[in-house]
């Protein structure tokens, strides 16, 4: 019977060929939308074959579960308060490997392909490189046939949408659940409870061992929601559960019958706000709480369930360690080392020695940043109201752990008050990144340089007492997004001449560099350069209504924007090419364009100031006769994946400048140069790795070292010493504070001025004579257009390092002592 249920299931709604994806596409258009086709919109028919995309994945989906439950297969969980996975559609037909049939069937409908794939909203769960990383790491796990689950949080409204009015960023609504998602399956039978608040209480058990029991004060139930993540060319479909928030009771009856009706249904509209939104970085004070509550939700759920998941296998609990690796994505889910302790002691009576070694022997821990306030630490007594039993528990590790500590560092008294848990002071704090490197079996930094300050500056005393617990994974990014996904003209050069064997091995791009002085191949990769800079040019001209000319130099710097990432450095710049234009008119200079995209959290003043500035001086620029021909700035609303799709690949130059030290890794930097184009960069986070592979003939190095920066800073930094000494520096920030690119307004641009002049915490002003110049170098490299493509052809030949299978590998390997499991 089940076989033929399956060879139904097969010929129906399986088939991979046009003819039965076409007929998948009709059928749900009628059973799915309900819908017939002369009244069904691009929308509809985007769901109808999203459907039939999902269908062919779903089988895959319980092969794979299906195949790791009889293996046994030890599994990692990536919990992760952000995943940034961008649009499934395009990514999962690849995945699929039937790009050719599905347009076919669309072709025969009548359709156009590219604009049902624009009709995808998508998911912005994540603000920037940690979230987007995350997604990258899903698809590398799942095409390295690693068993996986990535558990995080479905926000409801995900990263604001960006809109600029006036310059301005304003932060809108995403709402990006409005018009459904086909890509998840809910799971409203798999829910658990989650408590919050209230006291514990000490009792002794049957056996007379006393124990605590937590009595909270409220609850919400967490519901799963499922996306299948495909590995590529591979069977193996991994899992992202995401989790939303239910109210325990959404109706009061009693409420609504004495008349109150906001009353009845109070509880459901607090419960589901905990998974309302996500908060954008950097605003520590929004919503502390509700941001402790989101991260004790998620881990909690992802918890539970792992139990369950673990419990049908009948092992005993003991050796929970064994079946999973559970990878803390950054601090946001290190609550989750006290909850497993809680479930494992608390709700499944082990002792706590068990239960430690257990809980140690689960989780790692990624470190993202070396930003002392994105460090993250919860006041004690806000944490006490929300989570009052897990308090508990990290006074019961910290207490131990300062035993073991003491008599490993034997007398060294000041060290434990550096090493603990709870920082004291006027109001204490937890700090998460210490519970999270405690409580962990391995922590690691995102590239070389970083995780070497981890172990000197951020975390010297852990290291100090475990030298073997802080390791690096530089990051990396997956080449089937970023290249054979979003940059096809490329994509389809290198199939025809050196195969398709990057796609998930990409050391072997090295085959390009036999080809990288052939006058020929150059003259083809010049030729996929330009239509990806028309591409972006249509993309720029929509969605700005500037014109920019894709024969000019474009210059591209996206992320999220940041002090320390200095787009105000490039702005720096640019006025000063503005001026040197504008004083001598017959200055011969290749014509360039600058394009900007990022979002700045929504409380970050100067960073918003900084959006106003770039918006402010593309406005003069775009604006002025002379500059017409020679050098424009346009500022990309939005920046997201969907967005970073066309704009990586119509780069010549990235632009990847922050201070020495401050950026932990970078990907958009790997991005970049995997499209050909080339970096100007510091020694600064993955930047010193890609240098070392591109070769540094072939990068574009300007700046202060880590060493340097630090050495200035304890010397004395005196920003204005270099305003002084350096005229054209002093002229590009007169005009900004003139009010010359603000319609007269002089106070407008001030405090981005003063906080240079005064202060310049990312030293913005040290780099600046250094950045110019090497920036000059640029447009004199970019003349002689057969070596910049020699250079661009080696950047991409050399990227093979920064591919995420890599960095996977090497989790696999070296953290999480994982196998692959083959499905058939
Ligand atoms: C953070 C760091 C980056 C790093 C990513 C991923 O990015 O340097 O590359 O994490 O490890 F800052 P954001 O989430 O802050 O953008």
């Amino acid at each position: 019977m089940s076989e033929v249920t399956s060879s139904k299931i097969q010929s129906t709604r399986v088939g991979m060929d046009a003819a039965a994806i076409k007929q998948s596409i009709l059928e749900h258009l009628v059973h799915t939308q309900s819908r017939f086709p002369d009244v069904a919109s691009e929308s509809d028919w985007y769901n109808a074959l999203a459907h039939a995309v999902r269908d062919r994945m779903l089988e895959r989906m319980m092969v794979t579960a299906k195949t790791y439950k009889a293996n046994k297969s030890r599994t990692v969980c990536y919990l992760s308060a952000e995943f940034l996975p961008g649009p499934h559609l395009a990514n999962n037909i690849l995945a699929l490997g039937i790009w050719q049939e599905v347009q076919e069937a669309v072709a025969q409908l009548g359709l156009d392909f590219e604009s049902l794939l624009e009709e995808e909203v998508e998911p912005g769960l994540g603000n920037g490189g940690l979230g987007r990383l995350a997604a990258c790491y899903m698809d590398s796990m799942a095409t390295l046939k690693i068993p996986a689950i990535g558990y995080g949080i479905r926000y409801e409204f995900g990263i604001f949408r960006q809109e600029i009015e006036d310059g301005w960023q304003v932060e809108k609504t995403d709402k990006w659940l409005s018009y459904g998602n086909p890509w998840e399956i809910p799971r409203p039978r798999l829910r658990f409870n989650v408590h919050f608040g209230g006291h514990t209480e000490q009792f002794k058990d049957i056996d007379g061992i006393l124990r605590v029991k937590w009595i909270p004060e409220w609850r919400v139930i967490g519901v799963a929601h499922d996306t299948p993540v495909m590995g590529y060319g591979v069977k193996n479909t991994n899992l992202l559960r995401l989790w939303s928030s239910e109210a325990a009771e959404s109706f009061n009856f009693q409420a609504f019958n004495t008349g109150d009706y906001y009353g009845a249904v109070n509880e459901k509209v607090t419960s589901e706000n905990l998974t309302k939104v996500l908060y954008p970085n950097d605003e520590p004070e929004a919503g502390k709480r509700l941001r402790l509550e989101q991260q004790y939700f998620f881990v909690s759920c992802s918890l539970q369930d792992m139990v369950r998941i673990y419990l049908q296998s009948g092992d005993p609990l003991d050796q929970f360690h064994h079946k999973y690796t559970a990878q803390l994505n950054d601090t946001h889910p290190a609550i989750a080392i006290p909850e497993l302790m809680r479930l494992l002691v608390d709700r499944n009576q082990m002792d706590w020695d068990t239960a430690w070694h257990v809980t140690r022997n689960t989780f790692a821990y990624t470190n993202h940043t070396l930003l002392p306030e994105a460090l993250e630490k919860w006041p004690l007594d806000l944490f006490k109201k929300v989570l009052p039993r897990h308090l508990e528990i990290i006074y019961e590790i910290n207490s131990r752990f300062l035993d073991e500590a003491r008599m490993k560092i034997h007398g060294l008294n000041g060290h434990l008050e550096k090493l603990s848990i709870i920082e004291e002071g006027a109001r204490p704090q937890v700090r998460m990144a210490h519970l999270a490197v405690v409580g962990s079996y391995k922590v690691n930094g995102v590239a070389e340089l970083h995780s070497e300050l981890l172990r000197q500056n951020v975390l010297p005393d852990f290291h100090a007492l475990w030298p073997d617990k802080i390791t690096n994974v530089t990051n990396g990014v997956t080449p089937r997004r970023f290249m054979l996904l979003s940059n096809q003209p490329l994509a389809h050069l290198l199939r025809e001449r050196i195969g398709c064997g990057w796609v998930t091995d990409l050391d072997s791009l090295h085959k390009l560099e036999a080809l990288a002085d052939d006058p020929d191949f150059q003259q083809q990769w010049q030729k996929v350069k330009r239509r990806n800079k028309e591409r972006l040019a249509r993309h720029a001209l929509a969605a700005t209504g500037q014109k920019i000319d894709p024969d000019s130099l474009f210059d591209v710097q996206v992320k999220r924007v940041h002090e320390y990432k200095r787009q105000h450095l490039n702005l720096l710049h640019i006025i000063t090419l503005y001026n040197r234009l504008k004083d001598n008119p017959g200055l011969d200079i290749p014509p360039r364009t600058f394009v900007f995209g990022g979002k700045a959290a929504p409380g970050y003043f100067m960073a918003k100031l900084i959006i106003k500035a770039i918006n402010s001086v593309a406005e003069v620029i775009n604006r002025d006769p002379d500059m017409d021909g020679r050098l424009r700035v346009v500022f990309f609303p939005n920046f997201n994946v969907k967005t970073a799709h066309c704009i990586y690949p119509g780069a010549d130059v990235s632009e990847q400048i922050s201070l020495a030290g401050k950026e932990a890794s970078g990907t958009g930097n790997m991005k970049f140069a995997l499209n050909g184009a080339l970096t100007v960069g510091t020694l600064d986070g993955a930047n010193i790795e890609i240098r070392e592979e591109v070769g540094k003939e072939n990068f574009f190095l300007f700046g202060m070292t880590e060493a340097e920066v630090s050495a200035l800073q304890q010397q004395g930094y005196h920003p204005q010493d270099y305003c002084q000494n350096d005229p054209e520096l002093k002229s590009a920030l007169d005009f900004l504070a003139s009010g010359y690119f603000s319609h007269g307004d002089a106070t407008l641009f001030r405090p981005l001025v003063d906080n240079l002049l005064n202060g310049d915490p990312y030293k913005v002003l040290v780099d600046y004579r250094s950045y110019v110049d090497c920036q000059a170098r640029i447009s004199e490299a970019y003349r002689d257009r057969q070596e910049w493509t020699r250079m661009s052809i080696l950047n991409v030949a050399r990227m093979g390092k920064f591919s995420s299978d890599r960095s996977i590998q090497e989790y696999t390997n070296n953290i999480w002592k994982i196998a692959s499991v083959d499905v058939f």
